[in-house]
């Protein structure tokens, strides 16, 4: 399983502007199975909890403000080579920077609000499926 499965977020102001569904829908055209999938608000605490890696940087604050300021999309994708063509599909993490055709830049707003999270390796996609979701959850598919 390892190097077919991939963790994604979709960060809440795009849950907010109604883009859930489209980028549901980018995904399963680029050929991924959503094998779990739910929908989620999480607390200050788990949005630390979550983006722990980063607690001493200058901007974990804004984030984790920010990512526990309204729902989120949370599922688990698989493909072959999951995590690595995610990150393409996704793009760089500034919005603005992001290349043409990326759902960051399609839906994305800024640096903060970026519209959606992909797991940047294999070990943290394992990490960051097993966050939001129990054994039940994962075991279809698998
Ligand atoms: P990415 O792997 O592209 O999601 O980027 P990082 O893991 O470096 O950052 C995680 C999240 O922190 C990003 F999605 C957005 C936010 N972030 C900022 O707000 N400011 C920064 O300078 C870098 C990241």
């Amino acid at each position: 399983m390892i190097g077919n499965k991939t963790f994604t977020m979709i960060k809440p102001l795009a849950v907010e502007r109604g883009h859930a569904g489209k980028i549901l829908d980018r995904i399963l055209e680029e050929g991924y199975l959503i094998i779990s999938l739910k929908m989620v608000h999480l607390c200050k605490r788990e949005a630390e909890a979550f983006y722990i890696v980063h607690k001493d940087r200058p901007f974990f604050d804004t984030l984790t403000d920010y990512m526990s300021s309204g729902p989120i999309v949370a599922a688990i994708l698989k493909k072959e080579n999951a995590v690595l063509d995610y990150r393409t599909l996704i793009g760089v993490t500034n919005p603005a920077e992001a290349a043409e055709g990326t759902m960051r830049k399609q839906f994305g707003t800024d640096l903060t609000r970026n519209a959606v999270h992909g797991s940047d390796s294999d070990e943290n996609a394992e990490v960051e499926c097993r966050f939001f979701f129990s054994e039940m959850e994962k075991m279809k598919w698998q």
